[in-house]
């Protein structure tokens, strides 16, 4: 059985009644086709442009190991000049990924290259937009994002493969507690199910982004992503008009981070040993009882 991915909607043009009603609501990820088309960025954006933009800033770099398990999960393997790490994914493949980079502090100019879709809904926060680069082959692990904000996802330069999962699957996925992310050691591209037997029968969705398609993906949901070409994306935030998720959000960033942290540091290798140990139980009994959580 394995998992069960099915494919993901795909939409031209919507408006913004059919978006809240298909997709805003009912929490479902849909690429967008046609959005980042009108945007400068869709005819401007390609490696030499924001080598040109961004120059020769020293930036942190991230690889796929399992790093000191202690350590904060993002902390960086290399440091690079972005013009050097950006010649670097145009010729070769590499594991060297750059993770949520503010372009904006470097190069404010790039603000007038893509609109935030306001005319789908609201609670954008436009003047601090994300990017991320990757090498060609380069994953980004399997996590949702800590702030609970929708996410309009859009590529550029090659195409990326992207597995996705509700938020009500955290259990099955063995999802650590007091974190976003999962157990690393299993591949979600290939997972070994003898050993993760909770992952069988997961559902999710599957899909390719190329240049210029925009993924929407809802408050909480899990993604894992692959660049099957030295390429990059820009993720813009909007906020859940709910209370529930606003207060979700606000833990995770406090709460949560805080205390993890705090466990890290005063427990090192006792607390991450006690939160697998938990990832997999929880999976376990998930899994006994049939259910997603
Ligand atoms: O593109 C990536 O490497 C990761 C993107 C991501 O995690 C996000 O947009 O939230
Ligand atoms: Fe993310």
């Amino acid at each position: 059985m394995g998992l069960i991915l099915k494919p993901i909607e795909v939409v031209e043009d919507i408006s913004k009644e059919e978006f809240y009603t298909k997709f805003l609501k009912p929490r479902k990820p849909v690429i967008l086709r046609n959005l980042a088309h009108k945007w400068p960025a869709f005819e401007k954006w390609n490696f030499d442009y924001m080598k040109a933009m961004v120059g020769d800033v020293e930036v942190p770099l991230y690889d796929s190991s399992k790093a000191d398990p202690s350590a904060p999960i993002n902390a960086s393997a290399a440091k690079m000049k972005f013009s050097e790490y950006i010649d670097l994914i145009e010729k070769e493949p590499t594991d060297l990924r750059l993770f949520l980079f503010d372009p904006i502090k470097h190069a404010p100019a790039i603000l007038n290259d893509y609109l935030a879709p306001k005319e789908l809904m609201g609670g954008f926060l436009d003047n601090y937009p994300n990017m991320f680069f990757g090498g060609k082959g380069s994953e980004t692990f399997l996590h949702y994002d800590i702030d609970m904000a929708h996410i309009f996802h859009t590529h550029f330069g090659g195409r990326k493969h992207i597995l996705l999962f509700d938020y009500k699957w955290k259990k099955r996925l063995y999802a650590l507690p007091l974190a976003t992310y999962a157990l690393e050691d299993y591949r979600i591209e290939k997972p070994d199910f003898e050993k993760f037997p909770a992952l069988e029968g997961v559902q999710g969705i599957e899909c390719y982004l190329e240049h210029g398609d925009t993924l929407f993906m809802p408050t909480g949901y899990w993604h894992w992503m692959k660049y099957l070409d030295g390429s990059f994306s820009i993720s813009l935030r909007a906020w859940d008009k709910s209370w529930a998720v606003k207060a979700h959000s606000l833990w995770n960033l406090t709460v949560q981070r805080t205390l993890d942290n705090y466990l890290k540091k005063k427990y090192k290798k006792r607390y991450m040993d006690w939160k697998e140990r938990k990832a997999i139980s929880n999976a376990n009994r998930a899994l006994k009882k049939q259910v997603p959580n």
